[in-house]
């Protein structure tokens, strides 16, 4: 308060100081108020590179969505050289946190070609740089469904890079301490061992803020039990570090009843988990939408705001049966939760996961790479055929491309809908198609086929072991 006040008076302030504050302690989100914060958000991406430049569609969103209750937003793209300060203003006043994914579609963290080089980290750089100086800043995510089969788990180390970096950079900077953390595609296969290596170990530095995960277990009308949930809290309950989902919402069947709402702000998970973001706001052809702005047009219909046959801009309506669900839904369920002062965490660190062929094919804690190490963006072969090229994601199609022949369908999760688990990846996935060309280097420079990963994960573990040494 006291700083705001001073930035105030010297004119230096160029955004609202309005909301608390949130930070992670242990396992649990906390405003600076001390009181615990359970996420209740809407996947907002009306736009491929940014949705939060135009400043008057978002005080029309920002509006709706106070009557919906939600007080968080996720974005997955942002241009970092935008003029922020209307949206972020209009969320702020409608009481709305906004999670960020520091990549865009040409930096994120590619299973697998994975890298984590200078080039990403000073595109991950100048989105925190734009965003930092918000109160209404909640988070920011590294990456989303990087990792969507077990032969990924090589990318792992990556991402856990990106993270130790970004913290790193956000505390040299003198930055508030903004959680970091990572949204994951919801693979059986990978459950639960990619959740505990991005919180495994004992150096903090080193391991995430915060885990989420992309789930779509819950469809229609079913239960705790039946739904799977009763897995993801038991593989959740002794967590250290918060956990929440990042997308959810199954749309089939159609109305969404929004019933998983009432288990993860319930007795049954409310006490480890930190709540929810619904995917999402907008309605377009994977039919995942809370509101829209018009009916949709052609395909390849043109218009203002017009694209990929949905009108982007505009007064939006809710669409009905679904957002008065989620909103009654939302309106019964506030747990109280715990005070940061009467809160200490006891949960330690899981164990790293150990090596399992196909499974999980990274050995504990192993040293992570630093930037630029193993691996580096080449532009000579070209692989992908991405089709999706909506920012908001459309089809699971366009993961597959993403994870060259691995079958993102198979892979994706225990839930009946891979399609949605992928819908936030899909917006990234795209970009392997247009950023085109991307081989691997070991650090000595040798061009490695991408077409030996296997081999490659293995050669990673054996370097950073050699690295030790
Ligand atoms: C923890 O990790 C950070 C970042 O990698 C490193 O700078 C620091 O030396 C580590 N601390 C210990 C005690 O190993
Ligand atoms: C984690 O969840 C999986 C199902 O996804 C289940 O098979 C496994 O037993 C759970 N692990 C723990 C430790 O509860
Ligand atoms: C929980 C909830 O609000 N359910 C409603 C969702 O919409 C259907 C169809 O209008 C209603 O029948 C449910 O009561």
């Amino acid at each position: 308060m006291l700083v705001s006040l001073a930035f105030g008076l010297l004119g230096l302030a160029t955004q609202a100081f309005t909301l608390a504050t949130i930070e992670a302690k242990g396992s649990k989100f906390f405003l600076s108020t001390g009181e615990q914060f359970y996420i209740k958000g809407a996947a907002y991406q009306l736009t491929d590179s940014d949705p939060l430049a135009d400043t008057q569609q978002c005080q029309l969103d920002a509006a709706l969505m106070k009557t919906l209750g939600a007080n968080s937003i996720r974005v997955y793209h942002v241009d970092p050289t935008a003029d922020h300060d209307g949206c972020m203003s209009a969320f702020s006043d409608a009481g709305i946190y906004a999670w960020i994914d520091l990549d865009t579609f040409s930096t994120y963290i590619i299973a697998t070609q994975p890298a984590w080089t200078q080039s990403q980290y000073s595109a991950y750089q100048k989105v925190m740089d734009a965003f930092h100086n918000y109160d209404n800043v909640a988070g920011f995510f590294v990456g989303n469904e990087v990792l969507t089969t077990g032969a990924n788990s090589i990318a792992a180390p990556y991402v856990k890079a990106a993270a130790r970096d970004m913290k790193a950079y956000r505390d040299n900077k003198g930055y508030r301490t903004i959680p970091v953390g990572y949204s994951a595609a919801d693979i059986a296969q990978l459950r639960p061992n990619l959740q505990n290596y991005l919180a495994c170990g004992t150096n903090s530095s080193e391991a995430l803020d915060f885990f989420s995960l992309n789930a779509y277990e819950w469809c229609g009308s079913s239960s705790y039990d039946v739904s799977g949930y009763v897995f993801l809290q038991q593989n959740a309950s002794d967590y250290n570090i918060p956990i929440f989902f990042s997308e959810t919402g199954c749309n089939t069947p159609d109305p969404r009843l929004f019933q998983d709402q009432s288990a993860i702000f319930g007795n049954e998970m409310s006490g480890t988990w930190s709540g929810a973001i619904i995917y999402e706001w907008i309605e377009e052809t994977n039919n995942y939408g809370l509101i829209s702005y018009g009916p949709s047009a052609a395909a390849t219909a043109t218009g203002t705001g017009v694209v990929a046959g949905y009108t982007r801009t505009g007064t939006p309506t809710p669409i009905s049966p679904d957002f008065e669900n989620l909103s009654s839904q939302w309106a019964t369920l506030s747990p109280s939760g715990v005070s940061m002062a009467a809160y200490s965490p006891s949960n330690t660190p899981p164990a790293c996961p150990s090596y399992t062929s196909g499974v999980w094919e990274i050995s504990g804690n192993v040293a992570l790479p630093t930037i630029g190490q193993a691996v580096s963006v080449h532009s000579s072969t070209a692989t992908a055929t991405g089709s999706s090229s909506r920012a908001s994601g459309s089809s699971s199609g366009a993961l597959v491309a993403q994870s060259t022949g691995s079958s993102s369908g198979t892979a994706t999760s225990a839930g009946s809908s891979s399609a949605a688990s992928s819908a936030g990846a899909a917006s990234s996935a795209s970009s392997t198609a247009s950023s085109g060309s991307i081989g691997i280097r070991n650090p000595v420079g040798n061009f490695i086929s991408q077409f030996t990963q296997h081999w490659y994960g293995k050669l990673v573990e054996g370097l950073l072991l050699v690295a030790i040494l």
